[in-house]
């Protein structure tokens, strides 16, 4: 056979090949998250996996990213990246913290990589923290790839247990005065984190002027979920609504919170001077304390 001519074996093999092909259409280079409760893929550029590991309860992997630094992924969803996880560590922490008059007491619920905790530490009149987190390997790993959170770890005011926080909080009587509780997604290990009985216990823990704030994900994809929560915080709480930050990495590019409180509304104790004093603050501030409970008009709707 002619060298330029094609090889009729290789062109059928290729006419077999290529519609398979055309369902994987990942450039080389990117990790997709795709869970299959959304039809939205969120991909970013990697240069490589720097370490992974299954733990008693989940797979958990780090990457390094192109641009957005190190990313931990847990069970194949993204949890951060170190360029914008100030839009969810801060809006978790600052805004209960912020909201009530005088927290000295804070729990977080899963949150093992350590931004909340940094977040939490830099308010000053907080004595105790309690980090409840279910798996020690990802404090580990986060202690070594994210090692802008480290230090938080070592603070005299900080608790580390390595308990499920849906058994551990029922330990708990009007303890905490804020209670944060930064979860992976309403499946795996972070399932229980989502129910109704927790949400009970966390009243429980809660002094009698306690606020609390649950992971409650993106108003564009899981609106659902985020009316059942609101739905049944109103029946517990005095004060219920939902307050959202710009994460770009996570799905839509939004996630939310659920901020749940017995006393205290979001906005009647906001102190400048307090917010002032925060050090090293990206993504907080004042107006976007207040500007992050306006929901568009669609949710607006189904949270009346
Ligand atoms: N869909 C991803 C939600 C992840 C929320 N938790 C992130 C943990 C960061 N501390």
């Amino acid at each position: 056979m002619n060298r330029n001519s094609i090889n009729p074996f290789a062109l059928c093999i290729f006419f077999f090949l290529q519609p398979l092909c055309a369902f994987d259409n990942t450039p080389p280079g990117f990790y997709v998250e795709w869970p299959d409760h959304n039809g939205l893929p969120t991909m970013i550029e990697i240069k490589k996996q720097l370490d992974s590991c299954t733990s008693e309860f989940q797979k958990i992997e780090i990457y390094e990213t192109a641009t957005f630094g190190n990313m931990l992924v847990i069970d194949d969803i993204i949890m951060l990246t170190q360029r914008d996880n100030a839009g969810y560590h801060e809006m978790i922490a600052h805004v209960p913290l912020i909201a009530h008059p005088c927290p000295k007491t804070v729990l977080i619920v899963g949150g093992g990589d350590g931004g909340t905790l940094t977040e939490v530490l830099k308010h000053s009149c907080v004595e105790e923290v309690v980090l409840c987190e279910i798996d020690h390997k990802v404090i580990d790993l986060c202690n070594t790839y994210f090692p802008e959170f480290k230090a938080a770890f070592d603070d005299p005011r900080v608790t580390v247990v390595t308990q499920d926080a849906a058994v551990y909080i029922k330990t708990k009587h009007n303890h905490f005065d804020v209670i944060c509780v930064d979860s992976t997604d309403p499946f795996g290990p972070g399932k229980a984190l989502f129910q109704e009985a927790f949400y009970r216990n966390i009243v429980e823990a809660l002094t009698d002027d306690g606020i609390a704030v649950t992971q409650s994900e993106s108003l564009f994809l899981y609106a659902d979920l985020i009316e059942n929560l609101y739905t049944q915080n109103r029946r517990l709480f005095p004060h219920a609504c939902y307050y959202y930050a710009l994460v770009p990495t996570y799905p839509s590019g939004t996630i939310g919170f659920s901020f749940c409180s017995k006393r205290h509304d979001a906005f009647a104790h906001i102190d400048l001077q307090r917010i002032k004093a925060l050090d090293n603050v990206r993504y907080y501030n004042e107006a976007i304390h207040r500007a992050s409970f306006q929901l568009p008009q669609f949710l607006k709707e189904r949270l009346n």
